[in-house]
Parts: C-alpha cells; sequence; structure tokens
C-alpha cells in the first residue's frame, strides 16, 4: 500500500496519474500548500524540501519526495510505463528536460504572468519567451510521433505524464495550442484517458481537464 501526499498542482498530478494507469491501491493525504501544510514536521519527515508530492510505500518501507525519483521507482517497481535499450534513455533524456526545464520554467510563467502580472516586464518577456521555446522543442520532437519516447511513433511512458500536467496549464501560459499541433494533439490524445482524467482529480476536483 501507498501513502501518497499531494496537491492539485502538477506536480501533484504527474504522480497521481502515473499511479491511476498503474490501477494500485494508494491512500490520498491532501497537503494543502496555500494554507502552509508542506511545512508541518510530519510531513517534512518524509519531504525535506518542503514540497509536494511524496510517498511512503509500505511494502518496501521507501519513503520518496521528488516525482522524478518518485516517477522511476514506481515505474520500476511495477514494469510499466518506461521503456527498454537505448530507448530507456531517450525517455530518461526527457524526462529531465521535464524536471529541469520545462516545469520550473513554466511555473516562473504561472508566477509572473498569471499571478503577479504587471509587476515585472522583464521576467513576464523572459518566462514567457522561454515557454514558447519549451513548446517549440516539444513540438518538434513530437513531430511524426504520438509519445515522447519510444521507438517508431512511441510509447505512453512516464516522460509523457511528467510533462503533461505542465501543458494542462496552457490557458495560464497564454498559449495559443493551435501553434504548437503536435503539442496540441498529444495533449488531447492522454487527456482522453481515463486514467488520466481520474488523475487530475486527486486529492479533489478543482475542475476538469482543460481541452484547446
Ligand atoms: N522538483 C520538485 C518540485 C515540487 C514542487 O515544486 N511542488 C510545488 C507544487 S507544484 C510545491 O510543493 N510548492 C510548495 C511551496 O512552494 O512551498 C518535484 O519534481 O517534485
Amino acid at each position: 500500500m501507498i501513502d501518497f501526499y499531494t496537491w492539485t498542482t502538477p506536480n501533484g498530478r504527474k504522480v497521481s496519474i502515473l499511479l491511476e494507469e498503474l490501477g494500485i491501491d494508494y491512500t490520498t493525504h491532501s497537503i494543502d500548500i496555500s494554507k502552509d501544510e508542506q511545512f508541518a514536521p510530519d510531513f517534512l519527515k518524509i519531504a525535506p524540501n518542503n514540497r509536494i508530492p511524496a510517498i511512503v510505500d509500505h511494502d518496501t518501507g521507501q519513503t520518496l519526495m521528488e516525482t522524478g525519483a518518485i516517477m522511476l521507482y514506481l515505474a520500476d517497481k511495477y514494469g510499466k510505463f518506461s521503456c527498454e535499450g537505448p530507448e530507456c534513455w531517450r525517455m530518461m533524456e526527457w524526462l529531465m528536460w521535464q524536471m529541469g526545464g520545462l516545469g520550473p520554467m513554466l511555473g516562473q510563467v504561472h508566477h509572473f504572468v498569471k499571478y503577479n502580472k504587471g509587476t515585472s516586464d522583464y521576467a513576464e518577456k523572459r518566462y514567457s519567451t522561454e515557454a514558447h521555446r519549451l513548446y517549440r522543442v516539444l513540438n518538434e520532437r513530437l513531430e511524426g510521433r504520438d509519445y515522447i519516447a519510444g521507438e517508431g511513433r512511441g510509447e505512453y511512458t512516464i516522460a509523457d505524464m511528467a510533462c503533461w500536467p505542465w501543458i494542462s496549464r496552457f490557458e495560464w501560459q497564454e498559449i495559443d495550442m493551435n501553434a504548437y499541433p503536435n503539442v496540441r494533439d498529444w495533449y488531447v490524445r492522454i487527456a482522453e484517458r481515463p486514467a488520466v482524467q481520474r488523475g487530475y482529480k486527486v486529492p479533489k476536483d478543482a475542475g476538469d481537464v482543460p481541452m484547446p
């Protein structure tokens, strides 16, 4: 049994979508970051960086913070949503691209463009330009492919599940998805999966999956 500590954010949804796709039993614990619950001493014991999400796997005693580590751990444990051989490294490459680029940069867009518009023209321009660059890079990667990694047209892996919740905030990022048709089609393909629809509403229903 897995205890899952999360909130209604892209980082939380990466893992809730994976848990739903795996179809395993888990118990959800809400950590409301708008009420600073991520600083509670009990949560800090498993997530010392005071950020959601985190898991405790009672089968193995493993505790983990950081979505990259959690997703790799679960994909390895259940032998699903990863790739083999050289494609495993391609998947890893795009997973790291999400962790180091897409997530942090789009997070800054949410901060300056959605929540603090008008406070810094410089930051708005800098992070919006970077968001468009990242969408362009993903659009090029998805040319002729259904999924980010894997042979041929690709396989659905944790690299897709890591990127998708960040792209789901395209409206906050003021991105016209029609300017990135490969990203749009990939996004819709994944949005239509029942497990993604369920995972999007963990730990609570904060609205439907946005559709372009
Ligand atoms: N690199 C971390 C990022 C986690 C993260 O930034 N979580 C945000 C929510 S999306 C959070 O907990 N923020 C709380 C805060 O800023 O205090 C991961 O991939 O797990």
